[in-house]
């Protein structure tokens, strides 16, 4: 069964310091996502504090909110299929020592608290996360990518 989802991607400061958008971006392009929302923007403590509200009172939480809005980041909402886990798989695992080989936490980080990339972890986190992030009328979706037109067509599957 087909199941096209939305998740939240975000290329964190250091990501965009180190001049990684384009080589991060196509990644996700050429697996063929549908990027349906994108922009640059300066994360506030504010709005650091709301993303980031499950590791509240960790040891590790005001390094996090340090980092997060240390710089602009480019936020993303990416559309496709089974999308949360996909995107996931991509980025890799929260340490960039146990990320797999060819995930952008591998092959771009080496420490944790600077692993270059967010994605959303679950279909709840990742509305969640898009609405603290984009407005509706910032996501842009009446459109078909070239890879939907031949992959998700109805008839195909239907027909
Ligand atoms: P992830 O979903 O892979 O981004 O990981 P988490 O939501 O668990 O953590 C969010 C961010 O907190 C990570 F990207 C890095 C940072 N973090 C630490 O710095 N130390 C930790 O022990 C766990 C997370």
């Amino acid at each position: 069964m087909r199941s096209e989802e939305r998740t939240f991607v975000a290329i964190k400061p250091d990501g965009v310091k180190r001049g990684l958008i384009g080589k991060i971006l196509e990644r996700f392009e050429n697996k063929g996502f549908k990027i349906v929302g994108m922009k640059l923007l300066q994360v506030t403590p504010e709005l650091a504090a709301k993303h980031y509200e499950e590791h509240y009172g960790k040891p590790f939480y005001k390094r996090l909110i340090h980092y997060i809005t240390s710089g602009p980041i480019v936020a993303m909402v990416i559309e496709g299929y089974e999308a949360v886990e996909s995107v996931r798989h991509i980025v890799g695992a929260t340490s960039p020592i146990k990320a797999d080989v060819g995930t952008i936490r591998a092959d771009f980080a080496q420490i944790m608290e600077y692993n270059v990339v967010h994605a959303s972890d679950s279909l709840e986190s990742a509305a969640r996360e898009i609405g603290l992030y984009f407005k509706p009328e910032e996501i842009y979706d009446n459109w078909q990518s070239m890879l939907e037109m031949i992959t998700f067509d109805e008839e195909r599957y239907n027909g």
